[in-house]
């Protein structure tokens, strides 16, 4: 993989783990940044020997937000030529798991980008929010439809109004994160989850996560149709054959994605 300034990336047992890697100032995220993050996910989206993605920080954050520094000249015709948010569009069509394994801060862009993972595992010492209120702007990557979605108006519109962080159990009780672990446990976890979808078929989850992403859109007869079209075309897949023909046999089966 390409060399980065601002990311770290390995693979391990399928698993692909990229670590947001800027800790002197709390992996703000640069739009060089960015790009890296983009590019990283989508070349392991199409990366046979991956099955999931985790998306970590390093230090004391996941990441503390957009970088303030590089955006407090910026002007709006800047801003619409530049069209930073068509890459994070991009986030939302990477096919293969994506989790989010939350470190320390994950504020503003570093919230909307742990939101743009498919679960979220956080140490108890993870803190997360929309502070840009405080700084005269508001959330720019989805952070108010998304955030909306997963708590309802009334929570959502308090969060974003105050501008305050919420601790991990907070989150978790909310239904913003999937687990609260030790912080010196936070990868271990995570991976130990990683490894459990990779050993699922990964059609399965691919069009799991397609199905239920539309369930978010789409009103439930229309939902119910995509799901159903998903459910027919993996009896296309030789890991129903494998998976079925393993549980009439008694024994365990073995996917290959295929
Ligand atoms: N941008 C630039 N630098 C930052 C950022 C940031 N978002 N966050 C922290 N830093 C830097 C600090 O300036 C400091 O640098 P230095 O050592 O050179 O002074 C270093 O990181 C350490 O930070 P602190 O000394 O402030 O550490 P504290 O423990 O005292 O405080 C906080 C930690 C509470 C996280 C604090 O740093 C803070 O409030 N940071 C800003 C949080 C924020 O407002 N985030 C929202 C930014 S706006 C945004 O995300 C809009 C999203 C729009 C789309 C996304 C496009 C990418």
């Amino acid at each position: 993989m390409t060399k980065f300034a601002y990311i770290r990336t390995r693979v391990e047992d399928e698993i692909a783990v990229v670590e947001l890697y800027r800790p002197d100032v709390l992996n703000a995220l640069n739009r060089q940044m960015v790009t890296e993050i983009v590019s990283a996910l989508e070349a392991y989206d199409r990366n046979d020997g991956v099955r999931v993605i985790v998306l970590t920080g390093s230090g004391r954050a996941f990441a503390a937000g957009a970088d303030i520094d590089e955006m407090a000249g910026d002007d709006p015709i800047k801003l619409e030529l530049l069209n930073q948010f068509a890459e994070w569009d991009r986030l939302a069509l990477i096919k293969k798991p994506m989790i989010a394994a939350v470190n320390g801060f994950a504020l503003g862009g570093g919230f909307e980008l742990a939101l743009s993972c498919d679960l979220i595992v956080a140490a108890e010492t993870a803190e997360f929010g929309f502070p840009e209120v405080n700084i005269g702007v508001m959330p720019g990557a989805g952070g108010t439809q998304r955030l909306t979605k997963l708590i309802g108006k009334t929570k959502a519109l308090e969060w974003l109004w105050t501008g305050e962080r919420m601790s991990a159990k907070e989150a978790h009780a909310l239904g913003i994160v999937n687990r609260v672990v030790a912080p010196e446990l936070l990868l271990e976890e995570t991976m130990r989850l990683a490894r459990k979808l990779a050993a699922k078929p990964p059609l399965s989850l691919r069009l799991i996560k397609e199905a239920v992403n539309k369930a978010v859109d789409y009103p439930l007869y229309e939902g119910m149709q995509f799901e159903r079209k998903n459910f027919y075309l993996l009896f296309a897949t030789e890991d129903q054959k494998e998976g079925m023909a393993a549980f009439i046999e008694k024994r365990e089966p073995r996917f290959q994605g295929r």
